[in-house]
């Protein structure tokens, strides 16, 4: 029998083409409940840095099954993201995505102090692919209870090996769409 994943969740790819509107380019690839349905799609992807070297512009989306992978879905509209930047020849960029997706399944965030798992409050993460320097982004439902978002963000940031010295910021997806760029809400 094969192993059921705490959530199900759905592989999304974004097909750069400036032909159509952004949404028309995101393609739903597949849903995944089981450990291993995860990992046989997973060795089929191409890895972030082959897509680096071929596809500018794509992003791979991991988000939970039901939860459309953009800020208008109600289960993000009113969360945000701790966002990682690398630089765009990171080497390191598969590792950091691999381990991020693992981190999700795991149970990294499962454990709380509180009554909730942190893992309630994930949506889903991204690997963005840009010239200018690739993304990394962990989507939090929650845009409010710092103590949540600051957890989340430090877990994540030690399940990936990030050195000490590097930071991730979170911002409220509602901010990123339009305005001046601000300074980031928290950053850790
Ligand atoms: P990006 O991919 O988040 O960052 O957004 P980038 O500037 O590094 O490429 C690029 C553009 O994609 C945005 O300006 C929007 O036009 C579109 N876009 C991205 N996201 C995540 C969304 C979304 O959630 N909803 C909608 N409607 N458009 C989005």
């Amino acid at each position: 029998p094969k192993s059921p994943l705490e959530f199900s969740w759905t592989f999304w790819y974004l097909k750069p083409d400036k032909r159509t509107s952004w949404e028309n380019s995101l393609v739903k690839l597949i849903d995944v409940g089981f450990v291993e349905d995860f990992w046989a799609t997973f060795n089929h992807l191409a890895l972030p840095s082959r897509l680096a070297s071929q596809k500018n512009n794509s992003d791979y989306f991991f988000f939970k099954k039901g939860i459309r992978p953009m800020w208008e879905d109600a289960e993000n509209a009113r969360g945000g993201r701790w966002l990682l930047t690398c630089a765009s020849t990171a080497n390191k960029l598969d590792d950091l995505w691999q381990e991020t997706l693992l981190g999700m399944i795991g149970d990294c965030f499962s454990l709380d102090s509180d009554a909730q798992p942190l893992s309630h409050f994930i949506t889903g993460c991204i690997v963005s692919i840009r010239n200018r320097g690739h993304k990394i982004a962990l989507w939090l439902s929650e845009g409010q209870s710092e103590t949540i978002i600051r957890e989340i963000g430090r877990r994540w940031k030690s399940m990936i090996n990030l050195s000490p010295d590097t930071r991730i910021q979170f911002d409220l997806h509602n901010e990123n769409t339009s305005g001046p760029a601000k300074a980031p809400m928290f950053e850790e």
